[in-house]
């Protein structure tokens, strides 16, 4: 049976429920998906602090997947934090949901745009489209300016996103839409439906990319960059906030 771990970058185990239902609901009938939180680090990330405090409780996760033989993981945040440091510690292949998202929807049409939460991200979102070579397909990137922990509790969220997406299509001229943040991925099929053109989440795109991975027999290169960590001493604890 494959097993693929679901990474929720921040502490908040209600989001990774969210997260982890919708990469389960995709998942072939055998294999075993499973939400993981993270342990340390903030309850959302929102910002560049945010995003490299996650990382410690991305790298702690993996590294447990590793012990218990997972076969491979999702890192189910929009910044994708901490992936090439998971890739040297995993055998198997780690997806970030911003990649697997901007690859899927450059499948789908000729640009898409990114609707994210607070505008203080879109540079970060910028930064992984130039880096996944997807500024060709990439044509605007957004903020609905939704906290990412309003998501579950804004009774107007889906209607606000909603509204985000279809302003960015007419604004863009894209013909895709990529939801910037793991906390949507259950808005995607309404969002769709609702205008017309294909709304990709990355929790399922990455989950059904590991999923295709593994079922190839694909694992993470240890030849070059993505080697196993030299071995050296680690003093513990991180730098506090504030
Ligand atoms: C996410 N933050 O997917 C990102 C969204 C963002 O806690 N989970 C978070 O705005 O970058």
């Amino acid at each position: 049976m494959m097993r693929i771990w679901v990474i929720n970058p921040n502490t908040t185990r209600t989001m990774t429920d969210t997260i982890t239902k919708c990469a389960v609901a995709v998942a072939a009938s055998d294999v075993t998906v499973t939400g993981i939180t993270s342990e340390i680090g903030p309850e959302s990330i929102e910002s560049h602090y945010d995003e490299a405090l996650s990382v410690p409780g991305v790298l702690q996760a993996v590294q447990r997947g590793e012990r218990e033989g997972v076969d491979g993981y999702v890192i189910a945040c929009f910044g994708d934090p901490g992936l090439d440091a998971a890739r040297e510690v995993a055998a198997g292949p780690v997806i970030g949901i911003a990649e697997a998202a901007m690859q899927a929807a450059s499948h789908l049409g000729t640009g898409f745009s990114i609707v994210t939460t607070l505008a203080r991200t879109i540079g970060q979102s910028a930064h992984l489209a130039e880096r996944y070579g997807m500024q060709r397909f990439c044509r605007g990137i957004h903020a609905c300016e939704i906290p990412v922990l309003d998501l579950d509790t804004d009774p107007n969220a889906r209607k606000i996103i909603t509204e985000a997406c279809r302003e960015a299509v007419e604004v863009d001229g894209s013909d895709a839409v990529v939801l910037g943040c793991a906390g949507m991925a259950d808005m995607c099929k309404e969002i769709s439906a609702e205008l017309g053109v294909p709304v990709v989440d990355g929790v399922t795109a990455a989950t059904l990319t590991v999923q295709s991975l593994v079922t190839m027999g694909l694992r993470t290169s240890k030849r070059g960059e993505y080697a196993l960590p030299p071995a050296k001493v680690y003093a513990t604890g991180s730098p506090a906030a504030g």
